[in-house]
């Protein structure tokens, strides 16, 4: 009984103290604060990959239901680039959470700290928990939680007493806090509190001051490739008309994935392990790979998310090394069927072993992009590029482990929530000229827009007014079978409201299908429809 220490015996307490409800709640959100604070500092100094809050957050994403993911990624913050509301959303989620917890344990601690400190215990075991399970766990991060917990339970116990001896009022008998002031209690909360914030922001600096940006500046003149792409030639995009540009800026390019935080390793002290159903398992650094011949590859990256007419594919010269020869040295044993790839925060992607192998399928390890070190949000410092498959099932970034196994043994993230286990790209097609409901001149009107159907090219787009016969659109200069394709088309239409559609046809002489699909489980399908109308 905690209470014991406290009453002396003979003392009569006809009502046994409490602490002031509102009090009760304070100690406890600021003692959960120095636990969130001191954990994420100790994982600055230890390693960023250790924070309990911030592991606590990635597990949720990870086992997240894919509803929830969905609703997500549907979120938008004013002022947030997109794919981050998400991110955030779900950080003050778990910030909420934890707040209510506090407030709840404090309440149930008036009388004695034993409810807080459980909780506190029990909540560090859940750090703890998600730190060690996490994907890229080793020793030294179990520090972090446990300091945190730590720091938990010492604050909780240290303002507890206080407030306790001062809910006993003058005739305490525990000495050392005999008539602990007001003024005392204050000094001591704010201590916590400002101890708890420090510790925060000063875990989150040591986080973001892994020194990325030098390191990319180092990286940016090793990334010669010895086999560059060709230059893009002239006419391979029809800008003036309305098309985007054929490469894609890297602060340009579509970005989507599932990361809390952008993992911050740095190359050179990035490795990781070739393993599974393989004759020699590799450990490769970051030296290792530029030591390997650099090839540049165009390729046009695409999101099964992406809606009819949607924004989410993007393309860009890809640097890195080519995947096939790295697992041919490996040696893939008969029967790996899948490539099952970790990100550093956890995510997983399958990819089949026979697409990778294909001799020009031109599968890589990317560590640049357009000339430059990999930004962070693409994948710095390595990722996964398999040129004609949508990213969830091919395009790892922050890449962490590559496993050779049967597609029984290990789910990959996405597959877990309903979409699909095989998923090359559809062939497509999309309108960016007109947009839609624009007013334009009646009489000559250029309508163009992109198509694509990586690793098997575009070979013909036809665009059709209200329904009328289909007209061949003027294709742009290929560039390779692996990226978009640009068109326009010249059309003459009479004054008043129209429909515009497209298809493609791809390298096989299949035509885009008119068939409306949903982006679940393996894309979006259906010809797009913008509607404009000519004065
Ligand atoms: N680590 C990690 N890699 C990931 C994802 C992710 O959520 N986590 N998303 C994938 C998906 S769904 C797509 S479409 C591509 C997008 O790559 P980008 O953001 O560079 O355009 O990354 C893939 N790689
Ligand atoms: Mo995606």
């Amino acid at each position: 009984m905690s209470t014991a220490t406290t009453e002396a015996p003979g003392r009569s307490t006809p009502e046994e103290p409490r602490i002031p409800a509102g009090q009760a709640a304070g100690i406890s959100v600021l003692a959960f604060a120095a636990a969130v604070g001191v954990g994420h500092l100790v994982a600055g100094v230890v390693s960023p990959l250790s924070s309990p809050y911030q592991a606590v957050a990635d597990t949720v994403v990870r086992i997240a239901p894919a509803p929830l993911v969905e609703f997500g990624k549907s979120l938008a913050f004013p002022g947030l680039p997109q794919g981050k509301a998400d991110k955030v959303g779900l950080l003050l989620g778990v910030g909420v959470a934890l707040v209510l917890v506090a407030v709840i344990a404090g309440l149930a601690s008036r009388r004695t700290a034993r409810p807080g400190r459980m909780t506190v215990g029990a909540l560090g075991l859940v750090g703890l928990a998600a730190v060690v399970f996490s994907p890229v766990f080793t020793l030294p991060d179990v520090v972090a939680p446990l300091a945190s917990v730590g720091a938990g339970l010492w604050s909780f116990r240290w303002l507890h007493e206080k407030a306790y001896a001062r809910a006993l009022g003058p005739n305490t008998f525990i000495e050392d806090l005999d008539g602990v002031s007001r003024r005392d209690m204050l000094i001591s909360s704010a201590a916590v509190g400002v101890g708890a914030a420090g510790a925060g922001i000063g875990g989150y600096l040591l986080g973001a001051g892994v020194d990325i940006t030098g390191s990319q500046t180092e990286l940016a003149p090793l990334l010669r490739p010895t086999q560059p792409a060709p230059p893009i030639p002239e006419g391979a995009d029809f800008v003036a008309d309305g098309t985007p540009t054929f490469l894609t800026a890297n602060q340009e390019f579509y970005r989507i994935d599932t990361a809390l935080r952008l993992p911050a390793v740095a190359a050179r002290s990035w490795s990781m392990r070739i393993h599974g159903m393989v004759d020699r398992e590799l450990t490769i650094t970051y030296a290792d790979l530029l030591r390997r011949p650099l090839v540049e590859r165009v390729v046009t990256l695409a999101c099964v998310s992406n809606e009819v007419g949607g924004s989410l594919i993007s393309t860009a010269r890809f640097i890195g090394v080519d995947l096939r020869d790295l697992l041919v040295e490996a040696g893939v044993q008969p029967g790996a069927q899948q490539l099952y790839s970790t990100s550093l925060d956890g995510w997983t992607a399958g990819t089949p072993v026979d697409v990778v192998m294909e001799p020009d399928r031109g599968s890589m390890l990317a560590l640049g992009m357009n000339g430059d070190p990999l930004p962070l949000e693409h994948g710095y410092p390595v990722r996964m590029v398999v040129p004609g498959l949508y990213g969830f099932v091919s395009a790892t970034k922050w890449l962490a482990d590559l496993e050779l196994t049967t597609f029984q043994a290990r789910s990959p993230y996405w597959l877990d929530r309903g979409w699909a286990r095989f998923a090359p790209i559809k062939t497509e097609s999309r309108i960016d000229k007109p947009r839609g409901f624009e007013s334009v001149p009646a009489g000559q009107v250029t309508v163009a827009g992109i198509a694509w159907a990586q690793h098997r090219g575009v070979s013909k787009v036809e665009v059709r007014v209200d329904g009328g016969p289909w007209q061949q659109a003027q294709l742009a200069t290929e560039v390779n079978r692996d990226s978009w394709r640009m068109w326009r088309a010249e059309l003459t239409v009479p004054p008043g409201d129209h429909l515009v559609e497209s298809r493609a046809t791809d390298g096989t002489g299949a035509v885009q299908t008119a068939l409306r699909a949903d982006p679940v489980p393996d894309g979006a399908s259906g010809w797009p429809i913008i509607s404009f109308s000519a004065a």
